[in-house]
Formats: structure tokens, C-alpha cells, sequence
């Protein structure tokens, strides 16, 4: 019998390593509940996490198909089950975060290379766009301008039924955990993932490059807590979206691109986990305050803008990338906390945490170097939401003691102006340098 071991491709629709694995015998899934992951992260996240692995279940029982789950180290449970099951072959999506490199390679070593890799979690893998010379890009539009060149891939169909297997008499499937979550979570799963995305291809992605920017996101898609969980297939996403065509469409799918970008650059450069990308703006005099941290992870900065995306992260696991981008801007450039320390509570946060993603969307918005926005755009907290927001709704409806007003309330941790004078002063300096790549 055949293993298919889930990870970040909680879907059966366009999965690569199920497909791969049924044409070659009957075969069973499994899901590790993995203590170095589950104990790292949120509860909010942990939950949107078990209620997806509760409906990868129900699709594979729904096909006759059984679904194991069960806990621990999983280059030590990978071997158990492989043994108890007699397992030939065990089958995966590759994941490339360093955390996922070391598991992967820890569990090959303990099946003696029993494992067969599948692409799948991306549109193209990261590792496979390089330069004509070779090499790893570092810039996104010309990785875009060969990303869009890339052969078409080809999709894999949901298996219609999964060929019975017998297990060991008494064999437990293993319980899926069902954690309280502290925000309403979108529903669980690749039906509803695929729903949500054909609304919205057929609603709003006409329309799309149009509204992307509205602070309130109610111009994009929501499907990034999908997408980061692998319950719905990118490359699914593109071909829809491309169906449609026109400029919606092409700007949309020109996200999962950077979405690839993302992964791509992890992939290439593990460091920028820790580290500025440029090594130059590692040397930015950060400030750890831990009073102005808080009102800045709370929203109760007294910057409107700021504390209204705080807010809604907290109340919700999403925001807008606009609202992404100033409310990590503000830290980065104006408040200069320590990066890492505002991207990892940024990430517990969101429902779509994900790592590459995540990283590549702070390196970037603080000008650290991965294409970077240029030290000397500082995002004003102020006209963005003018701009964005004109309104004032969003405002409103997260900060109600601005009534909607984009101007600085209350006693704001800190004075706008001045902050962005003391960052422009130090990365003018930085910024003379020559531009260095950490490799
Ligand atoms: P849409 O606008 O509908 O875009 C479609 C899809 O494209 C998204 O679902 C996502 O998978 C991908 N995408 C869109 N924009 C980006 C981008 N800039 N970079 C990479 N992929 C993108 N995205 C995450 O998925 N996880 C994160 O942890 C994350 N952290 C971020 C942190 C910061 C500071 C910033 C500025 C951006 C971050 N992003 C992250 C990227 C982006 O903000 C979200 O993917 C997007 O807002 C999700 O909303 P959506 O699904 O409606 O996106
Ligand atoms: N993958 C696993 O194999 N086991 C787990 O327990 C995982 N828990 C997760 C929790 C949350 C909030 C997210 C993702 C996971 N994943 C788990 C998928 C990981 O992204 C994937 O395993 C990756 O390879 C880890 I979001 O680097």
C-alpha cells in the first residue's frame, strides 16, 4: 500500500502526490500533528489548521478513501506507520521553508529514501525560475516576465473513489483535535475554498485591479488562508482566473506570482528569516520599546490607519495588503521596532500566516532589500487612508474615537513627522552604501 503524506496540501482536488499515488496501488493518507510547528504558533491558527485537516477527512472518507492522523516528530511517526502498514511508497507535496528542508531530510534518512517528492504547493517551484544564466532572481518583475513565460502546468483531477484498503483490525484512524478559536473562521476545507473562489472569479476579479488597494479589502479575493494551507490548488486558481482573462485577472494572477516570488526567495536565501536581505539595513538603530510595541500590536497607537488594521487583525486573522504594507511600514520605518520580532507576532495573527509570504511582506514594506520599496518612500499612515479610505469608513469602523478622521487622536506614541525625519537621516546614510545580497 501507498502513503500519501499531507502537509501544506490539505485538498484532494490537483494534488500531485494523492494522484501519483493511487495510479500506482491503493493508498491512505496521513496528516502529523507536528509539535515543533503546533506549539510555535497561535491558537486561532492552530484551529484553522485541524478544522481543514477534520475536511481533508471528510473528503477522503466521502471517496471511500481513510485518513490517518497522528501526533509526534514525523521522521518518527512517518517510520511506525510505514511499518505497521507495510507501506511501499510513501508520497508528498515538497514544502522548501528551512523547518520543512530539515523534517523532510530527517524523514527520508529514517524510510531510507522510500519518499517520493511532488511539485504542487506553488504555480512554478521554487528553485525552478532562474536567471538565463542561472541563478536565483531577486527582483520581482523580471522573476514575473519569465514566471508568466513558464510552460501551462498540468491539473490533476480529484480521485473520483479510493480503492478499498483493509487495515489492521482495530487500526485507529487518530482524532483530529478541535481547538476553540478566538476569532469566527472562514469555512474549513477545498469545497468551500473552491466555492469562495468561483465567486469570486466570477464576481470580483473583473474588477479586481481596480479595488485591490481598498483598505478594507473588499476588492480582493480572501483566499489567502487557502492558499497557505495548499486547501486550494494555485494552479487551479490561475486557470480559472485566466478563463476570465482581461486586466482583473492579469493583475490577480500576477499575485500568486509574487506569491511564488515569495517562496522562491525563502527557498534561495534561508537566511532572510533572521537577517535584512540587504545586510546593510541590518544596522538600522532599532528600538525595542516594549510600551510602543504593545500600542502598535494592540492598535492604540493613535495613528488611525495603523491602529484600524491592528484591530481588524486581531478581531478577524485578515487584513488588506494595503493595510499590511502601512501597518508594517509604521513599525519598520517610524517606530523602528525590531523587524523580526513584529513579523513573527504579525504572523500568529493572521489566518494566511505563512512563512515565506509573511517575511517577503516585511522585508519588503521595511525596505530591507527584497525588491525593495526604496528606503526614501516612507508610506504616510495619513494620505494613505485618505487615498484608500476616502471615506473614512474603515476608519470608523475599527477606531470609532477618530470619527473616521485620518489625522493623528488621542496621544500618539509617537510624532509622525519627526519619526520619519530620524529614519530618513540614518537609511540616507545606509542607503549610499553599495547594495549588498546575503548569500
Ligand atoms: P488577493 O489580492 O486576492 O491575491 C490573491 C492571492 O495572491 C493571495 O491569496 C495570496 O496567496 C497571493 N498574494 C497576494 N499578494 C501577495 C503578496 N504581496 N505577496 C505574496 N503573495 C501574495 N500573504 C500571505 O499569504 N501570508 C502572509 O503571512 C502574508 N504576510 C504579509 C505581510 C506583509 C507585511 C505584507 C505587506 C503582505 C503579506 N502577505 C501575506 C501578502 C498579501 O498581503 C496577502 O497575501 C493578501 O493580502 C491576502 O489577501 P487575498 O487572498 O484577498 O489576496
Ligand atoms: N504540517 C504538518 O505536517 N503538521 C502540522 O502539524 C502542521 N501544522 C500547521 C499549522 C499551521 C498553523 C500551518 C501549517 C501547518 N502545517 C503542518 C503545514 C506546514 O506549512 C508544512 O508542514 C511546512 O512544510 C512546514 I499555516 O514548514
Amino acid at each position: 500500500m501507498n502513503l500519501v503524506w499531507h502537509r501544506a496540501d490539505l485538498r484532494t482536488h490537483d494534488n500531485p502526490a494523492l494522484a501519483a499515488a493511487l495510479q500506482s496501488g491503493p493508498a491512505v493518507g496521513l496528516v502529523v500533528l507536528d509539535p515543533n510547528i503546533l506549539s510555535r504558533t497561535s491558537a486561532r491558527r492552530r484551529a484553522w489548521f485541524y478544522r481543514n485537516v477534520a475536511a481533508l477527512r471528510e473528503a477522503y472518507a466521502r471517496r471511500g478513501g481513510n485518513l490517518l492522523v497522528r501526533f509526534g516528530l514525523p521522521w518518527e511517526v512517518l517510520p511506525r506507520v510505514v511499518a505497521e502498514l507495510e507501506v511501499r511508497r510513501v508520497f508528498a507535496v515538497r514544502n522548501s521553508t528551512p523547518y520543512a528542508r530539515f523534517r523532510d531530510r530527517k524523514v527520508e534518512e529514517a524510510l531510507a529514501g522510500r519518499v517520493a517528492w511532488f511539485h504542487g504547493q506553488y504555480v512554478q517551484e521554487p528553485g525552478e525560475i532562474v536567471k538565463p544564466g542561472g541563478g536565483p532572481y531577486t527582483v520581482f518583475t523580471p522573476y514575473a516576465r519569465r514566471w508568466w513565460a513558464a510552460p501551462e502546468v498540468t491539473l490533476y483531477e480529484a480521485p473520483e473513489r479510493f480503492p478499498s484498503v483493509a487495515l489492521p483490525p482495530g487500526y485507529a484512524l487518530g482524532s483530529v483535535p478541535d481547538e476553540p478559536s478566538d476569532v469566527p473562521l472562514p469555512p474549513a476545507g477545498e469545497e468551500a475554498a473552491l466555492r469562495a473562489l468561483e465567486a469570486f472569479v466570477s464576481e470580483r476579479l473583473p474588477l479586481y485591479h481596480q479595488a485591490r488597494d481598498r483598505l478594507d479589502g473588499s476588492g480582493v479575493s480572501r483566499l489567502s488562508c487557502y492558499f497557505t494551507l495548499g486547501v486550494l490548488s494555485p494552479r487551479l486558481a490561475v486557470q480559472q482566473a485566466m478563463r476570465v482573462g482581461g486586466e482583473g485577472a492579469r493583475k490577480w494572477v500576477g499575485e500568486l506570482a509574487w506569491r511564488d516570488f515569495s517562496g522562491d526567495l525563502l527557498h534561495n536565501f534561508p537566511l532572510m528569516a533572521h537577517s535584512a536581505f540587504d545586510p546593510r539595513w541590518d544596522a538600522l538603530p532599532w528600538v525595542d520599546d516594549a510600551e510602543i510595541f504593545g500600542a502598535w500590536l494592540e492598535g492604540r497607537t493613535g495613528i488611525p490607519a495603523v491602529d484600524a488594521g491592528m484591530r481588524e487583525l486581531r478581531a478577524t486573522g485578515f487584513l488588506s495588503n494595503r493595510a499590511r504594507m502601512v501597518v508594517a511600514q509604521f513599525a519598520v520605518k517610524l517606530a523602528l521596532l525590531p523587524w523580526q520580532k513584529c513579523e513573527r507576532a504579525f504572523r500568529d495573527l493572521l489566518l494566511d500566516g505563512d512563512n515565506a509570504s509573511n517575511l517577503q511582506g516585511w522585508q519588503w514594506s521595511g525596505g530591507l532589500g527584497v525588491d525593495a520599496a526604496p528606503y526614501f518612500r516612507v508610506f504616510n499612515p495619513v494620505t494613505q487612508a485618505q487615498t484608500h479610505d476616502p471615506s473614512g469608513a474603515w476608519l470608523r469602523r475599527w477606531v470609532p474615537e477618530s470619527w473616521g478622521r485620518p489625522e493623528p487622536y488621542g496621544r500618539p506614541v509617537l510624532d509622525l513627522e519627526a519619526a520619519r525625519r530620524r529614519y530618513l537621516e540614518v537609511a540616507r546614510r545606509i542607503g549610499q552604501a553599495s547594495p549588498q545580497t546575503r548569500t
